[in-house]
């Protein structure tokens, strides 16, 4: 479908955006100077992707995005989208992340599945309890690549749905959690709360949703797969020395905390 000059632009594009991230200095939005389809911004991602893949990373997850009003109407954007997450992004509980690996990071609590088998196209979506072995707290920090974290659909589609970090808490298997309280706080103080019935109404739709749209648009899915189901809140920005904790009625918490190169050099 895509000609050579398609493909050619499809690469800059995804240099600009593979720049901004490994230089941590945010760029324009393709949008300002590119009308593209959604289609070809899944061309981006996964071209963004393919250039950590040449860093040695590898794809371990998928995201989805905008799966609840709260995070669309703070972005501005309602379509459900998905990401990929790779090898890097992922933090052990209770580790620490430098706010100098990132632009203007921002946290979101979540909700992550884990598959059970590799799923192939086709499979059908109404069996999603079956395709999950575990299910976790989990916090996405995002970080746009973007000026100003803003972008309209196709920018943050090739931008990897904004993917930086997950950080995930320890996995239990699946029980009932269509309407669980989730809170994420910092330092000990309410910065955000929600139920996970803000997730398409139940998370588990996500899997569904997400295995639907990962076939679509060409991610495998294998066993081990882990799978954030998007946030039921708005996003809130990170900053240095905070502890970061995410709790999910009857799921448990996930800690991290946020350190910073430069605090440190200045003390
Ligand atoms: C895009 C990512 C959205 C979610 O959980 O809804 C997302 C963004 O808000 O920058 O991860
Ligand atoms: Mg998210």
């Amino acid at each position: 479908m895509n000609g050579p000059s398609t493909q050619t632009l499809v690469d800059s594009l995804a240099v600009r955006l593979d720049d901004a991230a490994v230089t941590r200095t945010p760029c324009a939005q393709l949008s300002a100077d590119h009308e593209l389809s959604v289609d070809t911004a899944y061309a981006v991602q996964r071209a963004v992707v393919e250039q950590r893949r040449s860093r040695g990373e590898y794809t371990v997850g998928v995201k989805l995005g905008f799966t609840s009003r709260a995070k669309a109407a703070q972005m501005g954007v309602d379509d459900v989208i998905i990401g990929r997450l790779t090898s890097g992004m992922i933090v052990a509980d209770g580790d620490e992340i430098d706010l100098g690996d990132y632009i203007h990071p921002r946290a979101e609590p979540e909700v992550a599945f884990r598959l059970n088998r590799d799923v192939v196209p086709g499979t059908e979506a109404a069996a999603a309890w079956d395709l999950v072995d575990a299910v976790a707290p989990a916090v996405e920090v995002i970080d746009s690549r973007y000026r100003d974290f803003r972008f309209d659909l196709s920018d943050v589609i090739a931008d990897n749905t904004s993917a930086a970090s997950a950080v995930l808490g320890p996995w239990r298997s699946l029980g009932d959690i269509a309407n669980r309280g989730v809170v994420l706080e910092f330092d000990g103080r309410i910065v955000g709360t929600g139920s996970t019935a803000a997730i398409l109404g139940d998370p588990l739709r996500a899997v569904s949703a997400a295995v639907r749209m990962a076939h679509r648009y060409g991610i495998s899915l294998s066993a081990g797969t882990v799978l954030l189901a998007g946030a039921a809140t708005p996003a809130v920005a990170l900053q240095a020395g905070t502890t970061v904790q995410a709790t999910v009625s009857g799921l448990g918490r996930v800690r991290f905390s946020v350190a910073s190169r430069e605090k440190a050099s200045d003390d």
